[in-house]
């Protein structure tokens, strides 16, 4: 007869003591400050948030009405599915009763969600992408949740969320929750990134990988080339590298949460440059881009627009879209270097112009 202990250890590997999520958060911070806690319990009300998707997602196929599209159209301009409502109503209500956030600010949403009850203790802002690669849902595939929590800066007495248009260095923790074969869950408090997979016998996040490092460069390009011909030459001639060079693969699950999990443990770079109908791309800065580019930094990746880092953006509006390159280091260094060589080639092309007589 197998017994129990060897079977955990097993499952779990020798040494693994089945570290949840919220002692992770409190262990890194190695203290039981108040903040420590607050964070401790904002992850594990994420974690709640992942689980109560994830449950409805495993059994959609077999439920009334939830799948297909709800009929209406987002903030963005984009058609609503009702995955999308129900997982942004999901978070609203784990927060609701947290006491710890005061708002909530999400693709689904125009304007930031207050809770007011919460606001005199809730110091901090949940910015959230409920479901991320939408078009994936009715299709059984892998789907994500984006998160990052900022502190409130100020009142925000006129409901403007102004103290919400600051670079993505303003943020205290970000992650994703990847719900594929397992649901995984991925976060960073500026302490490294580190991988929690969700037991569903236990109903918990148990730790599977600590200080996760990205490599330098990969085998991955991640990109949807069917916009080939709405992108600037700068992107068409990486594209055309990649193409010619050996050593390179194309994978591109139209959710950028998988999308970027390969790239986070595989190496190399996801791409969504800007296109003639979507001039500045069609990822979000506050609730996509910059949650993955402090994940990806804090692994040692980078995460930029092709003219600056990606945390340095400063948005102007709440559901502000920005082109994303990010991955590997050498990866992303090389995207860029396209889009240096075209800008000095427009720009001595310019300057010849202007020494020509008229
Ligand atoms: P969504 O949050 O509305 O689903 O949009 C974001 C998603 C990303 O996950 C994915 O990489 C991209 O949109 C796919 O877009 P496209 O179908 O244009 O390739
Ligand atoms: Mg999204």
């Amino acid at each position: 007869m197998v017994d129990a202990q060897q079977t955990d250890a097993q499952e779990y590997g020798l040494d693994r003591d089945c570290t949840t999520l919220s002692r992770h958060v409190l262990q890194q911070l190695q203290n039981f400050s108040a903040e420590a806690q607050d964070l401790s319990a904002l992850m594990n009300r994420i974690a709640l948030a992942g689980k109560i998707i994830a449950r409805r997602l495993s059994r959609a196929g077999l439920m009334e009405g939830v799948l297909g599209f709800t009929g209406d159209i987002n903030v963005q301009g984009e058609s609503v599915k009702k995955m999308d409502v129900y997982a942004n109503d999901v978070f609203i209500s784990v927060f609701k009763q947290s006491g710890l956030v005061c708002r909530l600010a999400s693709e689904e949403m125009e304007k930031p969600y207050y809770i007011p009850e919460n606001c005199p203790i809730g110091r901090y802002t949940l910015l959230y992408d409920p479901i991320d690669g939408s078009s994936n849902t009715d299709n059984n595939l892998s789907l994500g949740s984006i998160f990052a929590i900022r502190q409130q800066e100020g009142e925000d007495v006129d409901g403007t969320a102004s103290d919400l248009l600051q670079s993505g260095r303003k943020q205290i923790a970000a992650g994703y929750i990847l719900y594929g074969p397992s649901t995984m869950l991925v976060y960073s408090i500026g302490k490294g990134v580190h991988s929690f997979t969700l037991d569903p016998s236990l109903g918990e996040f148990i730790l599977s990988d600590e200080n996760i490092q990205i490599p330098n460069h990969g085998p991955v390009y991640s990109v949807n080339e069917g916009n080939f011909w709405q992108w600037d030459d700068s992107f068409r001639e990486y594209i055309r590298y990649v193409h010619r060079t050996e050593g390179y693969t194309a994978r591109y699950g139209g959710a950028m949460v998988g999308d970027i999990h390969r790239v986070l443990v595989q190496g190399g770079v996801f791409l969504y440059p800007g296109t003639i109908k979507q001039p500045e791309g069609k990822l979000r800065l506050l609730y996509e881009s910059a949650p993955l580019a402090f994940l990806i930094e804090q692994a040692g990746g980078r995460a930029s627009t092709g003219n600056q880092e990606i945390l340095d953006v400063v948005p102007e509006k709440l559901h502000q879209r920005t082109p994303l390159i990010i991955g590997s280091k050498d990866d992303v260094a090389l995207v860029e270097s396209f889009i240096q060589k075209q800008a000095k080639e427009q720009s001595e092309n310019m300057m010849e112009r202007s020494r020509v007589p008229q």
